[in-house]
């Protein structure tokens, strides 16, 4: 009967699972940004891919579900680096893996965290993700002993930059890359989605972990090393004036602002090879 071929099933997929850690992994790689690189290139590095930027291992199960959220607008030349880059790094990981862009669009202030509220909802329309990878679309991690999958706590990823000397700038710092369970980020709530321009909304998350009784976790400084091209400032990211005012009120807001009060509009879903990109319009300022 069917219980006994769903016992059958769920035995010789636990005989089946994938290694911890990958067999795949090779170590501290070499990062550099002066050879621009083509999708063309990528796609043909990345044969296994299966459309929206999907993969998993065809050897063995993997461990967890990840989908990985970048917040994006106008930065074409990272996201093909990162592409690059990445999902090789990801394939040893031997994660079963989706990435979505998500493309906020026009004109409006830039709202990174509601960007990764929508990424996180939308991701889960398509399929049972347990954990969420949260990357700035100019970040590589150099060595793939740092895995981008989900731990007992929140987990802080891109620890040790070169940008900050391949240390933490504060010991609070939570940007960069993340990865948060389904469960952690429905137990704070999600993320902010009043945090305008740039600065701060990383700090508010950082609070709201720390509310709810979680603690951070992290690779040690040399698996998690990486790298992050240079760039300038975008348009329409400037500084949010009202940053440390919202980070001192974390506790009081977390309860109203975050994905219970999350309002946007898709604008676009296309499905590539390398990638899902949806481009939403997440509205402005109140
Ligand atoms: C820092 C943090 C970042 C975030 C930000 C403040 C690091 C390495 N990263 O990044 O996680 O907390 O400060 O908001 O410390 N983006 C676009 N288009 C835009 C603007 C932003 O795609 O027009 C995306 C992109 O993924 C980018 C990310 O938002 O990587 C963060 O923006 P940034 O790179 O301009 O800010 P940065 O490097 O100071
Ligand atoms: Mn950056």
């Amino acid at each position: 009967n069917s219980v006994t071929t769903a016992t059958i099933i769920a035995k010789a997929e636990e005989l089946n699972k994938c290694l911890d850690p990958s067999p795949l992994l090779v170590g501290l790689q070499t990062i550099e940004f002066s050879t621009p690189v083509s999708l063309v290139t990528v796609r043909k590095e990345n044969p296994h891919l299966q459309v929206g930027g999907r993969y998993k291992p065809d050897d063995c199960v993997a461990l967890q579900k990840v989908a990985v959220i970048i917040p994006f607008r106008n930065r074409e030349e990272h996201l093909k680096f990162w592409l690059h880059y990445l999902h090789p790094f990801l394939q040893r990981q031997q994660l079963d893996y989706g990435v979505f862009v998500i493309n906020q669009d026009e004109e409006s202030t830039f709202n990174r965290a509601k960007l990764m509220n929508i990424g996180y909802t939308e991701a889960l329309k398509e399929y049972d993700y347990d954990c969420f990878v949260f990357s700035d679309v100019d970040i590589i991690p150099m060595d793939d002993r740092n895995t981008y999958r989900c731990f007992s706590q929140p987990r802080h990823l891109s620890v040790s930059m070169d940008k900050f000397g391949f240390k933490l700038p504060y010991s609070q710092y939570f940007g960069g890359v993340c990865s948060l369970s389904k469960e952690q980020i429905q137990k704070i709530n999600g993320f902010p989605n009043t945090y305008w321009g740039w600065g701060g909304e990383d700090d508010d998350i950082f609070n709201r972990v720390k509310n709810r009784g979680m603690t951070i976790s992290r690779p040690n400084s040399d698996i998690g090393k990486c790298r992050m091209i240079q760039h300038a400032r975008d348009k329409n990211n400037e500084a949010n004036p009202h940053r440390f005012e919202r980070v001192a009120h974390t506790k009081r807001m977390m309860d109203k602002d975050g994905l219970n009060s999350l309002e946007y509009k898709v604008v676009a879903v296309e499905k590539h090879i390398l990638f899902t990109k949806i481009t939403v319009d997440v509205g402005e300022p109140k």
